[in-house]
């Protein structure tokens, strides 16, 4: 068995959320934020079968698109160390995905 956590930004989790209940999976939304932009992203865990992982992560990755943020000029609040007098453009996403082992599961 499989845990899969998948960093996706907020404006993608309802896309992905959707799909992966029609196609029948369990998955917990966690509200979370980036360590360097400090802004607001979903983390989703998912527990599914080994022979299930492509077809959870084939589903992040439709629903997930990269996108461009622009971090305004000298604002230290974005990463804390980030002084810089022109806007600084980062690429983020599509998603963040880690798959782990899954050693024990049940339901008690
Ligand atoms: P944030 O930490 O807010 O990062 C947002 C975006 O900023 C990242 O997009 C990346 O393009 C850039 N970035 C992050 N850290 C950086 C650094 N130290 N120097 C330069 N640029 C940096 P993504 O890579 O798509 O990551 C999106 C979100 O996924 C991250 O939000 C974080 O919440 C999570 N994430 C990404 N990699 C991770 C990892 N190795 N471990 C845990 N969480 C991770």
């Amino acid at each position: 068995m499989k845990l899969i956590m998948a960093i996706i930004n907020n404006d993608d989790s309802t896309a992905v959320a959707d799909k992966l209940m029609a196609e029948g999976f369990y998955a917990t939304r966690l509200a979370t934020t980036g360590g360097y932009l400090k802004a607001g992203n979903t983390t989703f865990i998912v527990g599914i079968q080994d022979d299930k992982v492509d077809q959870v992560l084939g589903i992040i990755k439709e629903n997930s698109q990269q996108r461009t943020q622009i971090i305004p000029a000298a604002d230290s609040s974005f990463g804390g160390n980030l002084f810089s007098s022109t806007p600084v453009e980062v690429k983020v996403g599509g998603a963040t995905v880690f798959v782990l082992d899954i050693e024990h599961f049940e339901k008690c």
